[in-house]
């Protein structure tokens, strides 16, 4: 494949340096922004992130900061999961949908205070909309990108790696909370959380200057636990069900076709935008789901939609697929009409290289 063009549209990120420097090979662009997501190749990047540890450069998890007296009451505007547990300390995995239920984005919000949250998003330009939402309907918040760029520590050591950086303490941070962590005399949010399930930890980085000093730390503490520059795994978030917005889901989908009907509570989420939308589709239920599927044969790379059809007539779609070497299996992602989202049932997917069987799954691989 060609390059990437660069230019001030495709931004850079504060770990750039210390990623080209690792050798990477490849990017995606993300929030419009640089996401290197290959190094020395998928598969061999995914057996070490399953055995080692990794340092992922992942800014392009921008971030969107709601600030101001009316900052709570326009988060539980943008999403149908009930915030009024949230406390300081804690992430929570949010669905963001329009006034009809479509998702918007799936970020991971952070509560910093009572009148201070981040949205860590995934890749649409999710700002617009909440400027849009708060200037509407005269809010007193302020929402704007902070200069906050989270790197990863991904992999059975992280837990080791992060204690040699921020300290034993690190480790005792339970799943999506959050703490401040000292390094070289500054403290630094870190969250036991990101985009693998391995586990691990996501520093979000305040101040562009501080990337490289991170960065370039982690690779000398982690040497004697093969410490390597990383990124988001295609066969290893697909192995662990993770979906990617604008692949897996779009504006088309409600949270409960994407399976995230878990992180809504609808009834009890006052004032979120298309609620009465989503009651409406809730109380009925989706007709299609996302689910797993394995595939059989050799597959091409999945860089388009690829129809599911059971005896010629189109019943969902393929979003993103990879051959798993722990599984012995071609594993993917997908959208499937609720005659055929049973364990087991029998589909065909019309790939762009000819149709190939594949069974459906209602669990992930891990
Ligand atoms: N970390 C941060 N920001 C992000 C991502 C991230 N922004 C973009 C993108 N990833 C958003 N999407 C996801 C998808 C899945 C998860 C997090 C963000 C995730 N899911 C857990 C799971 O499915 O196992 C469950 C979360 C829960 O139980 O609450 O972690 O990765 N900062």
């Amino acid at each position: 494949m060609a390059t990437i063009a660069p230019s001030r549209r495709v931004r850079r990120t504060p770990f750039s340096d210390g990623v080209e420097a690792a050798g990477v090979k490849g990017y995606t662009v993300y929030n419009h922004m640089l996401l290197p997501t290959i190094f020395r190749s998928i598969e061999e990047d995914y057996h070490h992130l399953k055995s080692a540890v990794q340092v992922w450069d992942v800014s392009c998890e921008r971030q969107v900061e709601l600030r101001g007296p009316d900052a709570g009451r326009l988060m539980q505007m943008l999403t149908p999961r009930d915030l009024r547990a949230m406390l300081p300390g804690m992430c929570y995995y949010v669905p963001l949908v329009d006034g009809t239920g479509g998702m918007l984005n799936d970020p991971v919000a952070l509560m910093l205070s009572d009148d201070r949250y981040w949205l860590s998003i995934a890749d649409s330009d999710l700002m617009f909309w909440i400027k849009g939402l708060a200037h509407a309907l005269h809010l007193d918040v302020i929402v704007d990108e902070p200069d906050v760029s989270p790197l990863a520590i991904q992999g059975p050591q992280a837990d080791e790696l992060a204690a040699r950086i921020f300290g034993d303490s690190v480790k005792e941070l339970r799943f999506f909370r959050y703490g401040y962590f000292n390094f070289q005399g500054q403290m630094m949010l870190v969250a036991r959380s990101g985009y693998s399930k391995q586990g691990g930890f996501e520093v979000y980085v305040e101040g562009a200057h501080k990337g490289m000093p991170l960065w370039n730390a982690l690779m000398e503490a982690g040497k004697d636990l093969d410490v390597h520059a990383g990124g988001p795994n295609l066969i290893e978030r697909i192995e662990g069900g993770l979906l990617s917005y604008g692949n897996d889901m779009t504006i088309d989908n409600t949270p409960h076709e994407c399976g995230l009907g878990r992180f809504c509570s609808t009834q009890t989420a006052i004032g979120c935008v298309g609620r009465d939308a989503l009651l409406r589709v809730a109380k009925e239920g989706p007709v299609k789901q996302i689910r797993a599927f394995s595939i059989d044969g050799d597959l091409p790379p999945c860089d388009r939609l690829w129809q599911i059809t059971d005896n010629g007539k189109v019943i969902g779609q393929i979003t993103s697929a990879a051959k798993s070497p722990d599984f012995n299996t071609n594993v993917a992602i997908g959208m499937v009409r609720m005659t055929h989202w049973n364990e087991g049932a029998r589909v065909q997917i019309q790939t762009h290289d000819g149709p190939r069987s594949a069974t459906v799954h209602e669990k992930f691989w891990i």
